[in-house]
């Protein structure tokens, strides 16, 4: 009994000495984004315009007469970022769109992405030949007027975004025009991850006090992939959970010794942690004692193997640290299991 005794307090002992952080190595990704969806607002003052499955999204404005109400252009334009894995922190977001078509001799015009704060249709409407003026809008499409034509409204014509810029680019006439990561864009991606429901994309608005100053990009609907629309993101993985960490909080030490005891000898789902099981049988028992125990070692603090308790002696110690615990009575069930 005394030797017992002994072997109790020592892996007691070594239980409580041994608090250990367990740093786990943080992990930062990149990921690319093809756009889920994008389409043209086509200034209308009867919403009867469209153009979402056309190889273009057009942006800013043309060269038509000012104040002849069908010469401004916006871009709507959404990517599903839901693939990110939870727990994600976004560090950066960049925006990259292809100019595949311009007005000859002008110069870069500005244009700024905005969080928009509705759905939208994307539709199949093709104008023929190049595009840029639309073509007559079908049922579900966005429009001018509409989010989805015919009965669902913008509150405001031309859609309805958050009027503070997310990001700003210069765009030229040609080749790749890039909105390089802000603190908003970086904010809004971010705020998709945990609320999709609420990721409606962003609208790209252009200088529509000066005429000419529209573009075409290439849509999702272009033929070379590479103008196509992409998103770049850039995040930092939380750290990985590590086996023997009941309580998550990045040590094992005897909170998740008594934790695992609590919880010693019934049945869970596979690799539930929350409850000590980490062997993936579904039970939790000696094999995720030893991992714990393992992680203990890990380090290079725990005892030699030759000091290491048998599994009797290690339930001792969990069962003693469950009592202080307050669980002394699941304690006393696994005692009978592990000494059978
Ligand atoms: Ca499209
Ligand atoms: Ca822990
Ligand atoms: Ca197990």
């Amino acid at each position: 009994m005394q030797q017992m005794i002994r072997l109790r307090c020592s892996f007691r002992i070594s239980c409580i000495a041994f608090v250990v952080l367990i740093a786990s190595p943080v992990a930062a990704d990149v990921m690319t984004f093809g756009a889920a969806k994008d389409a043209t607002l086509y200034e209308s003052l009867t919403g009867s315009l469209s153009g979402g499955g056309e190889d273009g999204i057009f942006v800013g404005r043309t060269d038509t007469t000012p104040g002849a109400n069908a010469d401004q252009r916006r871009g709507l334009i959404k990517f599903d970022v839901g693939s990110i894995p939870n727990g994600a922190t976004i560090n950066s977001v960049s925006l990259r769109l292809s100019v595949t078509r311009a007005p000859s001799g002008v110069p870069p015009t500005t244009m700024t992405l905005h969080r928009l704060l509705g759905d939208w249709g994307e539709g199949t409407v093709n104008p023929a030949g190049q595009g840029g003026g639309g073509a007559p809008a079908a049922n579900g499409d966005a429009t001018w007027l509409h989010q989805f034509r015919p009965g669902d409204l913008w509150n405001s014509p031309g859609g309805d975004f958050v009027s503070q810029a997310s990001a700003s680019a210069s765009v030229g006439s040609s080749g790749f025009a890039t909105w390089s990561s802000s603190s908003q864009l970086v904010a809004d991606v971010q705020s998709w991850l945990a609320n999709p429901a609420e990721n409606f994309g962003w609208l790209i608005h252009g200088n529509e006090a000066v005429v000419r100053t529209a573009r075409k990009f290439g849509s999702r609907e272009f033929a070379a992939p590479n103008s196509r629309p992409l998103l770049t993101v850039d995040f930092t993985l939380p750290p990985a959970r590590t086996p023997g960490d009941v309580n998550d909080d990045s040590v094992v030490d005897a909170a998740d010794v008594a934790l695992l005891a609590a919880s010693f000898g019934t049945t869970t789902t596979a690799n539930n942690f929350d409850v000590g099981e980490f062997s993936g049988d579904g039970l939790v028992g000696l094999a995720d004692l030893a991992i714990v125990q393992r992680n203990f070692s890990a380090i290079g603090l725990a005892p030699s193997p030759a000091a290491v308790p048998e599994p009797s002696a290690l339930f001792l110690c969990i069962a003693a640290l469950a009592v202080i615990g307050g669980g002394k009575a699941r304690s006393l069930a696994a005692a009978k299991c592990c000494t059978r």
